[in-house]
């Protein structure tokens, strides 16, 4: 990590610096927790546009909620790991900091990490179809599929899918916190879906240092100003004490 050391130094890098990171799937990974693409991923044996849709979801609800009560109940059973913990110490320690994370699980939260900008949404949320209000008090797994609200509407997970915006909050903090951070780290993401993947790419255009944690190559990889190859579990806990030992004045 020497270099990671130095590249903090050229940035001068402080506690009060505005420090943001963006995760996907494989923060999970090590909890347990299926990525979408890959060899182990949830996509392997599903087709995304057959289920990841609101075309899907009109066509057939109940398939469409069966997936998804599937990846309930398997994550509501796992737990946060190192790499979850070590971002709520960033969140704890750097008074400017933001999460933005394009995972649905809910699993940063449960870390204790409080400053989040959900941008694909939230698994554990449900939405009705014709009021749009959100809730998250369905139980898992689900007693009745496709569930229906109490209005009689159809309820639909309240994440969000391919062709659909993504929540107009959500996206402008991310971006805003994309344009004014000194430092972002990018944990366990394919950087393929947009516009998530453009969002290191507006940190870095903006003068931000740009640190990849991912056990392959990706997209961003040329990119970026430094990629950390390995499970985000393992390099980031490292990554972090790294940070906080360097800001620590
Ligand atoms: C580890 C690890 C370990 C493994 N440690 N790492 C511009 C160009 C081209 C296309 C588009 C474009 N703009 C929009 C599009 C279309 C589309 C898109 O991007 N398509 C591309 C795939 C081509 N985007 C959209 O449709 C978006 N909407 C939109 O842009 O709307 C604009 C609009 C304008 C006007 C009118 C209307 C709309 C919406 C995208 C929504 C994405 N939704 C999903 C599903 C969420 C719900 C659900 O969970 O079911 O979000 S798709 C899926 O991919 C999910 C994820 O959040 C997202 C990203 O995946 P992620 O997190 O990167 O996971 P993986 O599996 O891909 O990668 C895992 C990584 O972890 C790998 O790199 C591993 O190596 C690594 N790893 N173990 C660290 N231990």
């Amino acid at each position: 990590m020497e270099s990671l050391t130095d590249l903090l130094s050229e940035t001068g890098l402080k506690r009060r610096s505005p420090v943001s990171v963006l995760t996907g799937a494989g923060v999970s990974a090590e909890s347990g927790v299926p990525t979408f693409r890959g060899e182990e991923g949830l996509w392997k044996n599903f087709r995304a546009e057959e289920l990841a849709t609101p075309e899907a979801f009109d066509r057939d609800p109940a398939t469409v909620w069966e997936w998804y009560d599937y990846r309930r109940r398997i994550i509501a059973a796992k737990e946060p790991n190192p790499a979850h913990r070590a971002i709520t110490r960033l969140d704890e320690a750097f008074p400017d900091f933001l999460l933005i994370t394009q995972n649905v699980d809910g699993l940063h939260a449960r870390a204790g990490t409080r400053r989040i900008a959900e941008l694909h949404g939230n698994l554990f949320r449900v939405r009705c179809t014709r009021d749009g209000e959100v809730s998250d008090n369905l139980g898992v797994p689900l007693t009745e599929i496709p569930p229906r609200c109490k209005c009689g509407s159809l309820l639909r997970p309240d994440v969000v899918w391919f062709g659909e915006g993504l929540p107009r909050e959500e996206f402008d903090r991310a971006f805003n916190a994309a344009e004014a951070c000194k430092l972002m780290l990018v944990v366990g993401t394919s950087a393929v879906v947009q516009p998530a993947a453009s969002i290191p790419l507006v940190a870095k255009q903006a003068g931000a240092l740009v640190v990849e944690v991912n056990p392959d190559p990706t997209p961003l990889t040329d990119l970026v100003d430094l990629h950390l190859r390995g499970n985000a579990g393992e390099v980031l806990p490292r990554v972090v004490d790294i940070l906080l030992d360097f800001t620590d004045t």
